[in-house]
């Protein structure tokens, strides 16, 4: 069954069992649209849009995929696709759109019937919290650099919960926070496009408060749901093998993957990194932040190769030893079993989930078909991965692929393409591309085995 159209079934078995969820993702912002319809307003990502400079092309997700009209379309597609579970996140803005109000009816309708319209296809909604679209009125009031960010999340989480106490039963409380905290507010390359170190790692702590704080709201308002973060990251090879530059790889992964994972797993922040949150923490907060996750969900796109910098600090090299994908970064599907197996290393891990994986290439629509045979092969080398660490005992319960449709690629705009699903962005036209026939034909295997 192998053809470079497939994906080798044979292969990935241990994905077919029963009880495998395979599922694709998607995000708010990427693909709503309808930005200030139905009440809803505007997140750090439509202000950051706005400035000059910040997205290439000046693009935005005024409308993106449009979605928030499609979304029938939308649920047809990923039924006709045959996945079993669809992961998506809330915009807290369409939910909550004033400071000190209440819910926005309207925002929160449409949530309702696009789980509603899930249900009824048989496809389990995996709904995550916050993808990074903090509302711009908390923002305005110092966002997650302040404290009551927290607190404030953890009631957006109860809102949520209470809401879908009957229909959802997975919940994500914050998708990647390391690129919340860096992007957002060390290198300035996301929103809110803040350029501090101090920010960065107040940001960081905040987010996480947060994530504990809603956990524990979510426990109790959806006592049935799966609880859990989807975090980030590959693992760090030093650009040389100088000693300088292993220090550096190490201080890398410890601020992209340990901050979190420590903080998450084991109740404390990596050593070398706690004074750097020293001004932030309060008594108890770690106990907050370490409260019982039923899973970890994780999110693997590259590896990183990492050079000392000036000051004891470092940098992010672009490398090419192996292929690359449009988005510049190198195929590296053992990236996935390292950063799995050290994290294994590290911890008692919860149950596994690989909430995000998947590659932009410039595809091209010819003769109305999407031929990806890049993007096959590399959900190909990934998902065995996958099979390979469940052959030999990690409990990993699922796999995401990001994403169910082209859509805004964050800074990078309309630019990279990471969709199974091809969307023409004039006319909004929808076309399965290649490596979304597979990935069907691959989970309609699921039955055979
Ligand atoms: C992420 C992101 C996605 C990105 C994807 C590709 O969580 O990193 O969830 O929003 O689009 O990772 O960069």
């Amino acid at each position: 069954m192998s053809c470079e159209f497939e994906l080798d079934s044979a292969e990935l078995e241990p994905l077919l069992r029963p009880g495998f969820i395979f599922g694709m993702a998607t995000a708010a912002y990427q693909i709503e649209g309808a930005a200030s319809e139905d009440g809803r307003s505007d997140s750090v990502w439509d202000v950051f849009c706005r400035q000059r400079g910040n997205i290439r092309n000046g693009d935005s997700g005024d409308i993106a995929c449009d979605h928030y009209h499609r979304w029938q379309q939308d649920v047809s597609l990923l039924s006709d696709l045959g996945v079993d579970a669809y992961r998506f996140s809330i915009s807290w803005s369409r939910v909550l759109p004033e400071d000190s109000a209440g819910m926005n009816q309207k925002g929160m309708a449409f949530y309702c019937r696009l789980v509603d319209e899930l249900l009824s296809a048989g496809i389990r909604p995996l709904v995550t919290l916050h993808h990074w679209d903090l509302p711009q009125y908390l923002q305005e009031q110092g966002g997650w650099t302040q404290r009551r960010t927290a607190y404030r999340f953890a009631e957006f989480a109860e809102l949520v919960a209470t809401q879908f106490a009957k229909t959802v039963d997975f919940y994500t409380t914050i998708n990647e926070p390391w690129c919340v905290a860096f992007l957002g507010h060390r290198l300035g390359v996301h929103a809110p496009g803040i350029r501090q170190d101090a920010a960065a790692f107040a940001a960081a702590h905040h987010l996480l408060l947060g994530h504990g704080m809603a956990v524990r709201e979510l426990r109790s308002s959806a006592p049935h749901a799966e609880v859990g973060i989807v975090l980030n990251g590959g693992p760090s090879h030093p650009a040389s093998p100088s000693d300088e530059d292993a220090a550096a790889a190490l201080l890398a992964e410890s601020e992209q993957i340990h901050l979190f994972t420590d903080a998450v797993l084991l109740g404390e922040y990596p050593e070398a990194l706690a004074g750097k949150i020293a001004s932030c923490l309060q008594a108890g907060d770690l106990d907050v932040i370490a409260e019982r996750c039923d899973y970890l969900g994780w999110n693997y796109y590259t590896r990183n190769v990492v050079r000392a910098a000036a000051r004891g600090t470092f940098e992010l090299l672009p490398s090419n030893e192996f292929p690359v994908t449009d988005m510049g970064w190198e195929v590296y599907p053992e990236g996935l079993r390292e950063v799995l197996e050290s994290l294994d290393r590290r911890y008692d891990l919860p149950p596994l989930y690989v909430t995000e994986n998947g590659s932009a290439f410039p595809d091209a629509v010819v003769r109305g078909t999407v031929n990806d045979v890049d993007r096959i092969a590399y959900l190909q080398s990934h998902l065995r991965i996958v099979a390979d660490l469940v052959r030999e005992g990690f409990d990993i319960r699922g796999y995401i692929c990001w994403s169910l449709m082209d859509n805004f690629e964050w800074a990078e705009g309309y630019s990279k393409r990471f969709g199974l699903v091809h969307v023409d962005y004039e006319t909004q036209e929808r076309i399965v591309k290649d490596s979304g026939r597979a990935f069907a034909r691959l989970m309609s295997c699921k039955a055979d085995f």
